[in-house]
């Protein structure tokens, strides 16, 4: 896809998202910028792009690094976070340093480097449990966590420099996103990392609850380009935009199309359902449609069996001792 800047800045390009976000940019011919303390991120997740970007092992609460990966750029992508949820609601002060006044820094750093656009990875936990369905961008937000208050107040954040700089920016409420590269080692990492890794082992999955809950998974490849799109839309200075499938499948559906990718008949374990979890979620996709001419590319089952795939690789490659899974 072509874009129109020459040189974009990607906090947290060394992370799941980001790091496909990068390899983008690169092949669109773009200049790069990587930003990312190599606290969830890994340097072997920009192997392949590694010679054609500039990579800074800083720290978004870092304003003066901030500023020095952002010289000559069009645009930053901020996506360095701290993602875990359960880790905002452990230590909310720290992840807020991180969240909140790395976002402000980033926002800094934009104003005095002359940098014309940010977009934000916001997420669709902003929406809270609010049991209406699908979840368009005119609901009133209700945050059930310090990392959706963080999300949602860097989306203010964003909106009131557009409104007192010029800063032209927009915010990506990101649905469940999945694919190569995404962590599967802690209990709450996505569950179609899970389910990937327990697949390629050819171990059974364990489903929290009766399976029956529902998601909007959207396949990073489609991710990347919402952000480029976004990235070029001027028009909608401080708006936010819903980025998932725009459809929802149960969990046990899930296991089910995963099983038959890989040729798999293990019945999961099913345990208690989550406290906290949410029943059912799903995105209303039509403003991110009509405005950043946004299409699911992939579908979710061409990206289910390339997420496979990569998980599959990383099982052979951990036997041979050079893996991250
Ligand atoms: C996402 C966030 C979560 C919170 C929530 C707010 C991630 C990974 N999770 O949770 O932290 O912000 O949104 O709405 O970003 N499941 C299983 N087996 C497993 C793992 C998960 O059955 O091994 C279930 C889980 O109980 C849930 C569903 O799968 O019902 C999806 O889980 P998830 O953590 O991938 O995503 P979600 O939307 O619940």
């Amino acid at each position: 896809m072509n874009v129109d800047f020459k040189k974009a800045l990607v906090t947290g390009g060394a992370g799941f998202i980001g790091s496909h976000l990068v390899e983008a940019l690169a092949a669109a011919g773009c200049e790069v910028a990587v930003l990312d303390n190599l606290s969830g991120g890994h340097l072997s997740n920009l192997e392949s792009v590694k010679s054609r970007i500039s990579f800074y092992e800083n720290d978004i609460r870092q304003l003066d690094a901030l500023e020095q990966s952002a010289a000559d750029c069009d645009i930053i992508f901020h996506l360095a976070a701290v993602v875990a949820v359960q880790q905002t609601i452990d230590d909310p002060i720290s992840s807020t340093m991180v969240n909140n006044i790395g976002t402000l820094n980033v926002l800094e750093a934009a104003r005095k480097t002359n940098v014309r656009r940010v977009v934000l990875a916001s997420s669709c936990a902003v929406y809270g449990d609010d049991p209406r369905l699908p979840k368009d961008e005119s609901m009133t937000p209700m945050p059930t966590s310090p990392y959706a208050v963080h999300k949602l107040s860097a989306e203010h954040y964003l909106r009131v420099y557009g409104e007192l700089f010029g800063l032209k920016n927009v915010s990506l409420r990101f649905f469940n996103v999945f694919g190569p590269r995404q962590d599967p080692s802690s209990p709450y990492s996505g569950v179609i990392s899970i389910f990937m890794s327990k697949a390629a082992s050819h171990q059974a999955p364990v489903i929290y609850g009766d399976g029956n809950q529902t998601r909007d998974f959207i396949y990073v490849k489609n991710v990347v380009k919402a952000l480029l799109q976004a990235g070029q839309t001027d028009q909608k200075t401080g708006d936010v935009f819903n980025i998932g499938s725009g459809s929802r499948i149960s969990i046990n559906r899930l296991w089910e199309l995963i099983a038959s990718l890989n040729g798999q008949q293990s019945e999961p374990v099913y345990h208690s359902a989550r406290g906290g979890d949410i029943l059912h979620s799903v995105g209303n996709i039509d403003k991110a449609r009509s405005i950043l001419n946004f299409t699911n590319e992939f579908s979710l089952e061409q990206g289910l069996e390339l997420t496979l795939e990569w998980y599959r690789g990383q099982m052979g490659e951990v036997g041979s001792g050079n893996g991250e899974v």
